[in-house]
């Protein structure tokens, strides 16, 4: 009786705790295969990298900045960059993708002109097991199709600029908008960071907001068409890029009016040309957007090739430029 007691309760122990000690060993499981192909690669240096770079089109002051800072950055650090252009196209930057994926390079890096249309090609080049970096723009696709995005907060640029507008003006305006590419993520966040602040603003409406596609020549025939339909009701403009506010200024010159004085300008990027408009009384504000992105980009393609962790968001650091200090500020602005 009491030997079958005995073993009664020593059958249950064992039972009980054995699973609780597989649990506790995972360490027995060998994470992977062992053999002469576990000995680590050697890792890469910059001189070993190949880089696709699928660049969206050369729109504003901006994105010519940010292609210097790429090529030149390749320069530097001896990386062998296949760049490629592709002229506002969606098209285009989608076979830049494929090229690059027959070309094997290492990485490929791409400021993805809209959000939405990737997920496919961003597939081809997973399969192929080449890494893809969003630099700059996002795009929305399932995390696992890329290994990291490396760009600005755009909400947070238009909360800012909604914050120096109201300062600005009181709190009372009649605003138009100027957004930059439909369905590109600096347009999207730029157009609900602003909107997000001017709800508690009961004064400041947004009477008309029309797309001017980031450039200069169509932001001044948009701002030229709102004069036209608001005339002198229109107090003030959000553009959410300097080139866009540039061709604003232009129109409300000829318009009869004067931009900075009888209309309030924020704009963002804060490039050269926004800071000599500002010099010139202009412009009244423009909130930082960094393009220099090229070392941070090789940088983290560097480390994914060595099978690095990245973060998934590399967020540049960003911030407000007034009139006053502009004429300072330009001689040390490197865009
Ligand atoms: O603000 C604009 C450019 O994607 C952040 O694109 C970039 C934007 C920039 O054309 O000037």
């Amino acid at each position: 009786m009491r030997i079958s007691r005995l073993l009664i309760i020593l059958t249950i122990i064992v039972f009980v705790l054995t699973p609780l000690s597989c649990t506790q060993q995972p360490a027995l499981i060998p994470t992977q295969p062992s053999g002469s192909n576990l000995d680590p690669k050697p890792e890469k240096k910059y001189a070993d990298l190949i880089v696709g770079y699928a660049q969206l089109g050369a729109e504003s002051e901006w994105r010519v900045a940010n292609t210097i800072s790429v090529k030149e950055t390749a320069n530097q650090l001896g990386v062998e960059l296949r760049f490629l252009d592709a002229q506002q196209k969606q098209e285009n930057q989608i076979s830049a993708i494929r090229k690059f994926i027959i070309q094997k390079v290492d990485v490929i890096g791409i400021s993805p002109i809209v959000e939405t249309g990737w997920d496919e090609v961003f597939q081809e080049a997973e399969n192929a097991g080449i890494p893809i970096i969003l630099v700059d723009r996002r795009a929305a696709v399932p995390e696992n199709l890329y290994v990291t995005y490396l760009g600005s907060d755009f909400l947070e640029e238009g909360r800012k600029a909604a914050r120096v507008m109201a300062k600005l003006v009181n709190g009372q305006a009649n605003i138009v908008e100027l957004e930059g590419t439909i369905g590109s993520a600096p347009a999207n966040d730029r157009y609900t960071g602003f909107r997000e602040i001017i709800r508690s603003y009961p004064g400041m409406r947004i009477i008309d907001s029309q797309s001017g596609d980031f450039t200069r020549a169509r932001g001044k025939e948009v701002m030229a068409d709102f004069l036209l339909k608001y005339g002198k009701k229109i107090t003030a403009v959000y553009a959410h890029n300097d080139d866009m506010a540039l061709g604003a200024i232009q129109a409300i010159e000829e318009y009869g009016l004067k931009p900075g004085v009888d209309i309030k300008i924020v704009s963002v990027d804060a490039a050269r040309g926004a800071f000599e408009a500002m010099i010139a009384g202009k412009l009244n504000a423009t909130i930082e957007c960094n393009p220099l992105l090229g070392p941070q980009f090789f940088e983290l393609a560097l480390k994914v090739v060595n099978g690095q962790s990245v973060p998934k968001w590399v967020p540049s650091i960003e911030g407000i430029f007034f009139p006053e200090d502009a004429s300072t500020i330009l001689p040390t602005r490197k865009y």
